[in-house]
């Protein structure tokens, strides 16, 4: 993605409705949240879609076994999705549902589409079928299971099904091309390669609709088929956006994506099947595929066995206690955003808290707040530009890191992007330390001396914190009001700039982020 792109969209995957929602989900869409808060920040036109995936049979199931209807069941936790979108802030721009009559039709017009370009045929299916899992699996696969459902233990039967199948072999060379054309297609790199090595393995037509249940999206002009629920899913980053509209309205103008950001349990659907849609749909390709890993719990994988997830309780318990923004933080920063997994454990959550908020950006604040109440009635001094006795040059310091998190930034490295901003933070503490305008503020002569060192103070802060807005927009929001910055622009660019904290404005008093005892935390 280049900085002069206008439009920027961003899309998280669409949750399956036939769970609750947890910090896996949480996760994916805050990341996407910080991205888009940023780039509305620096001018762009943003489009943040996030939604629910409500067809399938496992859905149908669920609603079974409740004795509702599966339209019910979608209804209900969709519901739930939402309310989590607002629950964590999340400030996406649609919610699209695949049950929505916007969604189906598009659906119905590209398979319809795909079939009379031939991309669609009607064919047969060999293969082993699980009969408890309604599941049918290749011969490698089938192999690789032992010829044995892997939930039940009961043979596979030799089966045949006839089902309308999407020409994916015929993209292999286009989808090699299309990897080799763009090396940041999939990210991060370990994924790109994983991705590229299983394509160059070869491809087979898959099957795209099913007939053994109902809830699903009917197959235009053979009823009898279901879309597969896959194929309706990853089509909600189009349909989200008109593209499969006639004729397309304007919120088209976002496509394509930059980022589709998902969990790697689901890149093959993204980084291979969903382009060669894309291509027989002839629609142009996202810029990027951005697939991170997996959050485990206290040391192990979250699993339903295990009853084990970072649920949505506790998730609220972990923002009643630190707050919201230190929750997002601690996502952002912690997080599997590359290829390793990582791990939620309370200990960590607290040592983060502690080291980086509290300590780092709460303890400069305040610091820096205090001393200007102190030694300048409360008032942001001037800097008469004489030499604090640092060898700081802050305006090319801050300058550099401003360029290097917004660029980190635009390429979704959101820990890269925090870091610069937080080195902004770290410099303003060492240089306190080094220059001591606690101990020269004794000395009336040194007044100009202290006045240079605490406004150079203020403005890194301001700078840094701007940087960080995205991903705090609680405190820095408290942070504006007490040193009376105003509101932020959408010209983060410009506000970044070095100087632009007037001397004369009022500066209060700040805590931003309280000091927490582990035991009462965890009370
Ligand atoms: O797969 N750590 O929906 P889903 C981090 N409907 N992220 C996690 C996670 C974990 N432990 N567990 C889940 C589906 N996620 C399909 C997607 S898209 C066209 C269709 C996140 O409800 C991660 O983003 O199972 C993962 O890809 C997503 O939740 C799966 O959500």
């Amino acid at each position: 993605m280049t900085t002069q792109t206008k439009t920027a969209y961003i899309t998280t995957p669409i949750y399956y409705v036939n769970d609750k929602p947890h910090i896996g989900h949480a996760y994916t869409t805050t990341l996407c949240d910080i991205w888009a808060r940023s780039m509305r920040a620096l001018g762009k036109d943003v489009f943040f879609l996030t939604g629910t995936d409500e067809h399938g049979v496992k859905v149908e199931k669920s609603a079974q076994a409740r004795g509702i209807s599966p339209q019910e069941l979608a209804d209900e936790n969709a519901a739930e999705f939402r309310k989590v979108m607002d629950l964590f802030g999340l400030s996406f721009d649609d919610f699209i549902r695949t049950t929505e009559q916007r969604h189906v039709q598009q659906v119905q017009t590209a398979v319809k589409q795909l079939l009379d370009s031939g991309d669609v045929y009607l064919g047969e299916f060999e293969g082993w079928y699980d009969e408890g899992q309604e599941e049918y699996h290749t011969e490698t696969k089938a192999k690789e299971m032992d010829y044995k459902s892997p939930i039940s233990q009961q043979p596979l039967v030799r089966a045949t099904q006839t089902n309308y199948f999407f020409r994916l072999s015929a993209y292999q060379e286009r989808l090699e091309q299309l990897f080799a054309e763009n090396p940041g297609f999939v990210k991060p790199e370990a994924r790109y390669n994983e991705v590229l090595g299983r394509l160059r393995g070869g491809l087979q037509d898959v099957p795209i609709t099913r007939t053994n249940f109902e809830w699903g999206i009917p197959f235009p002009g053979d009823e009898e088929h279901v879309i597969y629920v896959w194929i309706d899913a990853l089509m909600n980053y189009a349909t989200g956006v008109g593209m499969c509209e006639s004729p397309r309205r304007e919120k088209s103008r976002y496509w394509p994506a930059q980022y589709h950001v998902i969990g790697k349990e689901i890149l093959w659907f993204h980084a291979v099947i969903w382009p060669a849609v894309l291509m027989a749909l002839k629609l142009e390709q996202p810029d990027c595929i951005y697939a991170h890993s997996f959050w485990i719990s206290e040391g192990q994988k979250m699993s339903k066995s295990l009853g084990n997830f970072i649920d949505l309780d506790q998730l609220q318990n972990y923002m009643d206690t630190y707050g919201q923004d230190a929750l997002r933080y601690f996502l952002a920063t912690q997080g599997p955003a590359g290829a390793t997994d990582s791990d939620f454990s309370r200990s960590h959550f607290h040592e983060t808290y502690t080291t980086d908020l509290v300590n780092t950006v709460g303890n400069c604040a305040s610091r820096t707040s205090a001393m200007i109440n102190k030694y300048c009635d409360g008032e942001c001094p001037r800097d008469s530009g004489a030499c604090a006795g640092s060898e700081i040059e802050w305006s090319s310091f801050t300058g550099e890191q401003v360029g290097r998190a917004i660029e980190a930034m635009e390429q979704f490295d959101l820990a890269g992007s925090i870091a610069a901003a937080m080195k902004i933070v770290r410099q303003v503490d060492t240089f306190i330390n080094e220059t001591a305008p606690f101990k020269l503020a004794k000395d009336p002569e040194a007044a100009t001396q202290v006045a240079d060192i605490l406004y150079r103070c203020a403005e890194a802060i301001r700078i840094a914190t701007c940087l960080l807005e995205s991903v705090m927009p609680e405190k820095v929001q408290e942070l504006r009001s007490a040193w009376q910055l105003g509101e932020a622009t959408n010209d983060l660019r410009s506000e970044c700039t070095w100087g632009r904290l007037q001397p004369g404005t009022k500066i209060q008093k700040v805590a931003l982020f309280p000091r927490l005892e582990l035991e009462e935390a965890t009370a």
